[in-house]
């Protein structure tokens, strides 16, 4: 069979049968693919059905490592992958080529040869690259005699190489692609060490032996592992795979049957008339009404190669259910807290005397909070987390009064005190002699994933002073200074003092001062490096006002009022770790009665304003998210989401406007299972089971409940090893509930406290 014929035999196919063109996609995307991508079909010599694509590779592979030791050049029909430096390389370094190509339904594989220069000398044994197809570690295709075409060899960590070939000539590798994939997203791999590292990859191409896909589509109707809550909407969201509303224009609705408490009944649901760029799928609404119980909600099959598909979910009669999400949450807390009052007290006895970094000094970093699935502490982040907490502290306070269990330290204050305490007084610490605040104290290079809490010994350093840093430290000292002055009078003296200095070193410095992405050629942990710190600024300000009350502080805030509006407005209410505008807002909220009358009404318009137009991005979205469809989905998306539903709860709790509490209500279901995945982003029984988290991973702990992963990254996948997998689904399907994931499936304090404060705000204003 030639290129042209096995195209048009397809594309007859799909003509011929009308409805089913849909269906066919993935034959007919392949037969056009071969033409966009310049690819040929040609006959198999080995195989009589076997068809041939060839894959030019798009461009030079992505250094996801950024390791920038082995450089990357074209070479006809492939690559070279040659050391510029030198020396021996004797580490890993790992690739990925974006191929995203169509592929048909049926047995296949991808094939490439690969030879080495003479000069090349493996250090690692025999071993050359660990090959990975869609972020997972590829196997060798199977011959027609079911034996594998070659043999890997199994590193100590369990990880499969292909060996160096022997005697300079191109070995041809071939490795299976499951029948079942219609799509190749990524070929990456992992390089073993060598002195004069100098490889070349060539001829890719994928041998198929196409079938008819005879799979049927089943609807996918999503509501919510948690149940629907009392006074919550009950939304069920219908997904119907293969319908294209583009192309199908009939029926216009669809009968699904609820069946439950009362009998069966017939509900008549409109199709949709658009697909959602956020999920790449039609998307249906149901709200309804119902008595506590069990139900099931089935919906048909639409056209002819789908099936009726199903969910069962419960309408809770209490809202204990809630009231267990909002403890695990905060419980949390207590399995990332870093010393004494942590699970791991014996930890990181190194963290008392870190190093500064490019001095002969030490200082003390115990305590406090681990930034994430890391043993990292960051200024910024940490800040940000603690932050939320103390301005829910002063402008909600009456939903933070539960117990909170297990508790980090325990005193007589309220519980979530005790937690924001322990970060605190870590923060503290961060400050230098000068009033400046380091950045971060992190280890040079990022600890294993399997390393246990009390078996990391790596240094940490002192990292230089950033103004973000400081200003975020200065903002949240004084915050506080102001929670804690009723109940610890001398500690929030102590932080009134901390925040004070870092306001007078932030006067000293007028300008963006920030770290540098490498010290020495290695990135000290995470970046949160941030371009602008006029917000972080304003921030400080504001807070240090909302401590002081003085007219002079409250005027220095204020003056910065209109510009902070603008960026808001200009930046679509962004709010996370750098950029923090609105909770300098909610700081001077907290003292609306002593600004002027147009400071206090612009304070209070910017605060309802976001509230506002994240509810009108809601209401546009057909996944109830305050996302507009075609945005993408940001690093730890769950994490801006809960904090979009902390504020629309904390401005409903303000305003008295019950649509805010309404639209955060109308979100909860989202993390616990009605998104495209079906995935529940809660560390529970249903839920996420392979958080990106050092001491689960490691052993060291069973997993805890609880716990937020990052979710869906469609924005930065920053050389995640899981991305392979993940490239070029649509945003909200870019997510893997696996331990190597840090882009997707990290916990991390951020959206962890945003988490808590919306489950807290939900469960007072139920
Ligand atoms: O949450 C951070 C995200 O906004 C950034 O895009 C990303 C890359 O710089 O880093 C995230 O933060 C990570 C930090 O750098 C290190 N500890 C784990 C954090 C969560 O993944």
């Amino acid at each position: 069979m030639n290129a042209v014929v096995f195209a048009s035999v397809l594309y007859e196919t799909a003509l011929i049968k009308g409805l089913h063109m849909k269906f066919q996609k993935p034959h007919i995307r392949f037969a056009f693919a071969l033409g966009l991508f310049g690819a040929s079909i040609a006959a198999a010599e080995s195989s009589e059905d076997s068809v041939e694509m060839t894959l030019p590779v798009p461009e030079l592979p992505v250094d996801l490592w950024s390791k920038q030791r082995l450089a990357p050049e074209p070479v006809e029909d492939g690559l070279r992958l040659r050391d510029t430096g030198s020396g021996a390389f004797n580490d890993a370094s790992f690739w990925q080529i974006h191929f995203d190509a169509e592929l048909p339904y049926g047995r296949k594989m991808l094939s490439f040869d690969v030879s080495v220069a003479s000069n090349h000398a493996p250090l690692w044994g025999e071993q050359l690259l660990q090959p990975m197809i869609d972020g997972k570690e590829a196997a060798p295709a199977l011959d027609d005699t079911g034996m594998p075409s070659f043999e890997k060899v199994i590193a100590n960590d369990g990880k499969g190489f292909i060996t160096v070939p022997q005697g300079g000539a191109a070995k041809t590798i071939t490795l299976d692609i499951p029948k079942t994939t219609t799509r190749l997203s990524s070929f990456a791999f992992m390089t073993a060490g060598a002195t004069g590292f100098d490889m070349t990859l060539s001829d890719f191409k994928i041998v198929a032996w196409p079938e008819q896909d005879n799979r049927v589509f089943a609807p996918n109707p999503l509501a919510t592992s948690l149940g629907f809550l009392p006074g919550h909407p009950q939304t069920v969201l219908i997904e119907w795979p293969g319908f294209d509303p583009s192309v199908e224009t009939e029926p216009n609705n669809a009968i699904v049957r609820l069946s439950g408490r009362g009998g069966d009944s017939d509900i008549s649901v409109p199709l949709p008339r658009r697909l959602s760029t956020a999920s790449g799928s039609a998307v249906s609404r149901i709200t309804l009404n119902l008595d506590p119980g069990s139900y099931t909600l089935t919906a048909p099959g639409i056209g002819p190669k789908s099936i009726e598909g199903k969910t069962s979910f419960q309408v809770a009669s209490d809202s204990s259910a809630l009231a267990r999400m909002r403890d695990e949450a905060w419980g949390a807390f207590y399995w990332i807290t870093a010393g004494p009052n942590g699970p791991f007290p014996d930890a990181h006895p190194q963290d008392a005397a870190a190093k500064v970094f490019e001095s002969e000094g030490t200082r003390d970093v115990s305590g406090g909070w681990y930034d994430a699935g890391d043993y990292g502490k960051y200024t910024v982040n940490g800040s940000w987390a603690v932050a939320l907490m103390l301005l829910t502290g002063l402008n909600a306070p009456d939903a933070l009064e539960h117990s909170i269990s297990p508790l980090a330290g325990a005193s007589d204050k309220p519980d979530w005190i005790d937690v924001a305490v322990a970060q605190l007084d870590w923060l503290a610490k961060m400050q230098g002699p000068d009033g400046g605040v380091n950045h971060k104290a992190t280890t040079r290079e990022w600890p294993l994933l399997d390393i246990a809490p009390h078996d990391d010994f790596a240094v940490k350093y002192f990292m230089p002073v950033s103004s973000t840093a400081t200003a975020d430290f200065a903002a949240t000292m004084a915050l506080g200074a102001r929670v804690l002055a009723r109940y610890d009078p001398a500690r929030a003296e102590r932080f009134k003092v901390a925040a004070e200095r870092a306001l007078l070193w932030l006067d000293a410095n007028p300008g963006l001062i920030m770290i540098e992405r490498l010290y020495d050629e290695s990135a000290y942990g995470g970046p949160y490096i941030d371009s602008d710190d006029s917000d972080e600024r304003f921030f400080a300000l504001a807070s240090w006002a909302a401590l002081t009350q003085s007219s002079e502080a409250i005027a220095a805030a204020e003056s910065q009022l209109n510009t902070r509006l603008e960026v808001l407005n200009a930046s679509k209410n962004s709010t996370y770790w750098g950029q923090v505008d609105l909770l300098g807002m909610w700081a001077l909220y907290s003292i609306r009665d002593v600004l002027s009358e147009d400071g206090a009404r612009t304070v209070q318009g910017s605060l309802q304003s976001a509230a506002h137009k994240w509810r009108v991005l809601q209401q546009r979205s057909a996944w109830l998210l305050p996302m507009a469809d075609d945005e993408g989905y940001p690093w730890g998306s769950n994490g801006t989401l809960a904090t979009v539903g902390w504020h629309w709860l904390m401005w409903s709790n303000a305003s008295g406007d019950d649509n805010f509490a309404r639209a955060a209500k109308a979100m909860l279901p989202y993390f616990h299972g009605r998104n495209p995945l079906g995935q529940t982003y809660v560390t529970n029984a249903v839920g996420v089971r392979n958080p990106h988290l050092r001491p689960v991973v490691s052993g060291a702990i069973e997993l805890p409940p609880g716990f937020i992963a990052g979710g869906a990254n469609s924005m930065d996948l920053a050389g995640d090893p899981t991305s392979g997998a993940i490239l070029g689904q649509p945003p909200l399907r870019m997510f893997v509930d696996d331990k190597e994931s840090y882009a997707t499936n990290e916990v991390a304090i951020n959206w962890q406290s945003a988490w808590a404060l919306y489950a807290s705000l939900l469960m007072s204003m139920r």
